[in-house]
C-alpha cells in the first residue's frame, strides 16, 4: 500500500518532470502509460483532453496534482464497483 502511494507520487512528478501541473502532452503520455489498463478510452486523443478538461478545477488548462488526485480517486471508485460488480458475478 505505501509502495502504491509513492507511485501515484512519482508518476506525477516524472510526467511533470517535477512540476506543479502537467500540461496537455504530459498528461497524456501518463494517462497513456500508466492507466491505459484500467481505463477505457486511453488511445483515443479526444477523449483524454475531455478528461482533462473535467479535472480542470480551475480552468488554467493544466493538471496540477489536486486535480490529477480526483482522477486517481475516480479510479480507484470504479475499481472497487467493479470487483464488487465481479464477485457478484462469480457467487
Ligand atoms: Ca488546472
Amino acid at each position: 500500500m505505501d509502495s502504491a502511494v509513492k507511485t501515484v507520487v512519482t508518476t506525477f512528478l516524472g510526467s511533470s518532470r517535477g512540476g506543479e501541473s502537467l500540461n496537455n502532452q504530459s498528461f497524456q503520455k501518463l494517462i497513456q502509460k500508466n492507466l491505459s489498463s484500467i481505463m477505457e478510452d486511453t488511445d483515443s486523443q479526444s477523449a483524454i483532453k475531455e478528461m482533462q478538461q473535467g479535472l480542470d478545477n480551475n480552468s488554467d488548462g493544466k493538471v496540477s496534482f489536486q486535480e490529477y488526485l480526483k482522477l486517481i480517486g475516480y479510479l480507484a471508485n470504479s475499481l472497487s464497483q467493479k470487483k464488487c460488480e465481479g464477485n457478484a458475478d462469480s457467487s
